[in-house]
C-alpha cells in the first residue's frame, strides 16, 4: 500500500455529484480513502477564458497497486463521467490528477511524479493544505490574488 494524492477537478455537469461518485469509483478498486479536502470554488485558469468557475478538492489515500495501475483507473474514471479528451485546458467534467505516490520521482510520457505543476497551482495546493500541512509553506508562495481567488464552498 502507498499512500497518495489525488486531485480532483470539473467545470461542467455537477461537479460535487461526480467527484462524490468519482471517490466512491476509487475507493471500490484498491483505493483507502484517509483524508478528503473540502470543495473549493476558483476561476478557469488560465485567467480571461470565459469557462465556468471550477471546483477543486483533493484526496490523500493507500493505494494496494502500482502507479500506472491508479493512473489507469484514473482515466477510465474520468472517462466514465463524460471527460473528452483533446485541448488542453478545456472545459471538463471530471480531471483527476496523481499528484503524489509515495515518494516517487519518475518523469515518463504517461506519467510524472510529483505532478510538474501542482506547486504553482492554488486550486491545488489550497486543498492540500487542509489534508496535509507541508503545503501551507508552498500556498504562501503564490500569488495572493490567486489563493483569494480560491473560495471554500464546503464540504462534500
Ligand atoms: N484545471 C485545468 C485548467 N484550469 N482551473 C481551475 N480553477 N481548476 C482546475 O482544476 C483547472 C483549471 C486543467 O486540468
Ligand atoms: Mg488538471
Ligand atoms: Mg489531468
Amino acid at each position: 500500500m502507498t499512500d497518495c494524492l489525488i486531485a480532483f477537478g470539473g467545470n461542467l455537469s455537477n461537479p460535487k455529484v461526480t467527484f462524490k461518485i468519482a471517490l466512491e469509483d476509487l475507493c471500490g478498486n484498491g483505493f483507502h480513502l484517509e483524508k478528503k479536502s473540502g470543495l473549493w470554488r476558483s476561476p478557469a485558469w488560465p485567467s480571461g477564458s470565459d469557462q465556468p468557475a471550477y471546483l477543486n478538492a483533493v484526496v490523500k489515500g493507500a493505494f494496494t497497486g502500482a502507479p500506472l495501475q491508479l493512473l489507469s483507473l484514473m482515466q477510465s474514471i474520468e472517462t466514465k463521467h463524460g471527460r473528452v479528451r483533446g485541448v488542453p485546458n478545456s472545459a471538463r467534467t471530471l480531471d483527476l490528477d496523481l499528484l503524489t505516490f509515495g515518494n516517487e520521482i519518475k518523469d515518463t510520457p504517461e506519467l510524472k511524479l510529483p505532478h510538474p505543476r501542482m506547486l504553482d497551482r492554488a486550486f491545488v495546493l489550497v486543498p492540500a493544505s487542509e489534508i496535509e500541512a507541508k503545503w501551507l509553506k508552498r500556498t504562501e508562495e503564490l500569488p495572493l490574488q490567486d489563493i483569494r481567488a480560491t473560495r471554500y464552498v464546503g464540504a462534500w
